[in-house]
C-alpha cells in the first residue's frame, strides 16, 4: 500500500469554476497536495493517458473532451491514498456516485465527470510520471 495517488481536475470542472472548491474538498478530506500543475493536454497526451480504453466506444470522445480545455494535475499524499481517494471522488457515473462525493457534487455526466483518480498504486506512479519529473515529485 502506497501513500500517494494521482488526480486530474477535468476540463468541465475547471471551465465551470469548480477547481478551487474541489481542491479544498480534497484537502479537507485529509490529502496533502504535494505537486500541482495547470496544463492542457494535447490529443497525443490524452490518447496515451487513456490508452487502456483504446478499444472502448467512448475513447474518441474521451480524448476530445480531455483536450477541450485546461486541467489541474496533482499528486496527493495520505495513508491508503488510492482507495481513500476513490471513495472521495465517487462512482464514474455521477448519478451513481454517493452523496457528498466530488462527482456527485460537481459532475454532470459520465463522460464529463469532473475528476480523475488513479485506480491502483501502479497506475498512480505511471500517471504521476506523465505530468511530473522525479524532481518535481521530490
Ligand atoms: P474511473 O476510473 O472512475 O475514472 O472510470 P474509468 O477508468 O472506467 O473511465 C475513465 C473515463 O472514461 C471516465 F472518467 C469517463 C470516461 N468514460 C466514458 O466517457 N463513458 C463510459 O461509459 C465510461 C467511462
Amino acid at each position: 500500500m502506497s501513500n500517494r495517488t494521482f488526480t486530474m481536475i477535468k476540463p468541465d470542472a475547471v471551465a465551470n469554476g469548480h477547481a478551487g472548491k474541489i481542491l479544498d474538498h480534497i484537502i479537507q478530506a485529509g490529502f496533502k497536495v504535494v505537486a500541482l500543475k495547470y496544463t492542457r493536454l494535447t490529443a497525443e497526451q490524452a490518447g496515451a493517458f487513456y490508452a487502456v480504453h483504446k478499444e472502448r466506444p467512448f475513447y474518441g470522445e474521451l480524448v476530445s473532451f480531455m483536450t477541450s480545455g485546461p486541467i489541474y494535475a496533482a499528486i496527493l499524499e495520505k495513508d491508503n491514498a488510492v482507495a481513500d481517494f476513490r471513495n472521495v471522488i465517487g462512482a464514474t457515473n455521477p448519478e451513481q456516485a454517493a452523496e457528498g462525493t466530488i462527482r456527485r457534487l460537481y459532475a454532470k455526466s459520465i463522460d464529463a465527470n469532473a475528476i480523475h483518480g488513479s485506480d491502483s498504486d501502479e497506475n498512480a506512479e505511471i500517471e504521476g510520471s506523465f505530468f511530473f519529473s522525479a524532481f518535481e515529485r521530490f
